[in-house]
């Protein structure tokens, strides 16, 4: 069996039941387990100056092989072109776009040489999956240097309509790099075909429909293939965590403190693309316009600040403050606090318990590649009882989790009637729900999402061996108006 070699920005720590080991992390390391192989990337640490050595960690089958970056290199490639330039872009917050020549300069070259000190530790056979923004001209950089592996990439963000990667002044580069991959995977197919749109409209690049389902790309000289694959969770054992958290100190503490109350329940990174000033909003006007839901319901946000270093996060988290602090004010009586807005990192399992305890999942996002949070709550709820989710539009999840009430995130009327109706669903509804999105995520769960992948990665070979010939423009544009339709 061939090797698995993963990379990725940073590399997870493992470390059963902490706040990293998610779905994502434990998914990926099993994967690693079964085949052996290497876990590459960035090693958190940032060096003043120097030449940073790559530190290899054995734990049985698997490598863990890790690097730091130098500050320079911190602020170009990652706090630079990755996360004030691609993650805006890509979930669609052109107005926050800050585009730097260097910092793409940066950005290529730390790919370039994060490449470089991968290539000694490959062998012929490896198979390479490469994750997200961060590393998009990986395969470009590896290919330079003479790899012939199989290279396939999935992306966990969107991937933005055309006219929003437009934004990007060099859209045209990163394109041309993704085709370097033998294998592009995205998390919906919206997201695949707004790559495809790309590639037909702004590459001069064909795309082509698989019998298999896989999409085949033929563009800057190169042929490829790509695929949506929505990331999954354990639902099962989310479910397991929630149920033996049930009678745990922090549950206990929340009722304790509840007398009896409601919850709605949000957690996120604290990040401008999840719609967090629009959900304290729509959280507001639901007890403006419902006056039976004061000091009948509590919103708890959980929070923890990223990237704090960029402008755009420090601004949100300053929004945010005067936001609960401003409905608090408004709302809040001598025995009732209705926004707890909490700034910190919790354990897995704590969360699968608080999510049990709330009887509204409250998920939100402007733009989301999946949300795995999302799936997280539906799978911690007791099934005799279960919570309700509120889910955005334009969260990648909601593809997939239609027992949701579906809501549109700039809409904070119709966020507030969501609200109320999840708040008053009778339970026969609510149970007719939770199975529908439960069969769905035990059908979809995060080892037939790596499976998939890795099948087809694998297969690549075959594949392009049985491709039928290219779709032409027309045809494209043709097959496009039947999906909208
Ligand atoms: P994120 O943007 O980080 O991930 P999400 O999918 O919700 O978003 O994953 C966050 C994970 O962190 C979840 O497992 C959640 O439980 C955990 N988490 C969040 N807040 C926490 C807290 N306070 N304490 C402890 N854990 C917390 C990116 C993309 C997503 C995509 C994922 C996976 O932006 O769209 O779903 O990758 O592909």
């Amino acid at each position: 069996m061939s090797r698995l070699i993963i990379v990725s920005n940073r590399v997870a720590p493992i470390s059963e039941g902490g706040p990293a080991a998610g779905g994502l992390a434990v998914g990926v390391y099993d994967a690693l387990k079964e085949t052996g192989g290497m876990w590459f990337g960035w090693s958190g640490d940032v060096l003043a100056s120097g030449q940073p050595q790559i530190q290899l960690e054995e734990h049985g089958p698997v490598t863990f092989a890790t690097i730091g970056l130098l500050r320079r290199d911190y602020d170009q490639y990652y706090r630079g072109f990755s996360n004030a330039t691609l993650w805006p872009a890509f979930h669609y917050r052109a107005d926050l776009v800050q585009y730097d020549r260097h910092d793409f300069e940066g950005y290529r070259r730390v790919n370039g040489w994060l490449a470089h000190q991968l290539v000694p530790l490959l062998r012929d056979d490896d198979i390479i999956w490469v994750h997200d923004y961060h590393l998009i001209p990986f395969a470009e950089a590896l290919r330079a240097a003479g790899v012939k592996n199989r290279i396939g990439f999935f992306l966990h963000i969107p991937f933005p309509a055309s006219q929003v990667l437009l934004a990007v002044p060099t859209h045209h580069e990163l394109v041309k790099a993704l085709c370097s991959f033998d294998l592009l995977g995205f998390q919906t197919k919206p997201d695949l075909r707004a790559f495809c749109d790309y590639v037909v409209n702004e590459a001069d690049g064909s795309v082509m429909q698989q019998p298999d389902g896989l999409t085949r790309v033929e563009a800057f000289g190169q042929t490829l293939f790509a695929g949506d694959y929505p990331i999954g969770v354990y639902p099962d054992e989310i479910a397991e965590l929630a149920r033996a958290g049930e009678r745990g100190k922090p549950v206990r503490t929340l009722k304790a403190t509840l007398h009896g109350r409601k919850v709605i329940m949000s957690v996120d990174r604290l990040d401008y693309s999840k719609g967090l000033v629009e959900r304290f909003r729509a959280f507001e006007r639901l007890l403006d316009q419902h006056p039976t839901q004061r000091n009948n319901v509590s919103f708890v946000q959980i929070a923890p600040p990223t990237r704090a270093d960029l402008h755009a996060y420090q601004d949100i988290r300053l929004r945010l403050e005067a936001e609960s602090g401003r409905i608090n004010g408004r709302y809040a009586e001598l025995d009732w606090t209705p926004i707890w807005y909490i700034h910190r990192q919790y354990e897995r399992a704590v969360l699968a318990a608080l999510f049990r305890a709330s009887q509204v999942g409250y998920v939100t996002p402007l733009r989301d590649g999946m949300n795995l949070v999302a799936k997280e709550y539906v799978s911690a709820q007791d099934p005799e009882d279960p919570g309700v989710l509120v889910l955005s539009r334009f969260a990648g999840a909601a593809q997939e989790l239609t027992g949701a009430l579906i809501v549109n995130p700039l809409d904070i009327d119709g966020m507030a009637d969501a609200l109320a109706m999840a708040l008053a669903l009778p339970l026969a509804e609510r149970v007719a729900r939770y199975r529908d999105m439960m069969a769905q995520l035990r059908e979809n769960n995060v080892s037939v999402w790596r499976d998939r992948f890795m099948r087809d990665l694998t297969q690549i070979g075959d594949k392009r061996r049985a491709a039928l010939p290219l779709r032409s423009k027309a045809a494209h544009e043709a097959v496009q108006g039947q999906d909208q339709g």
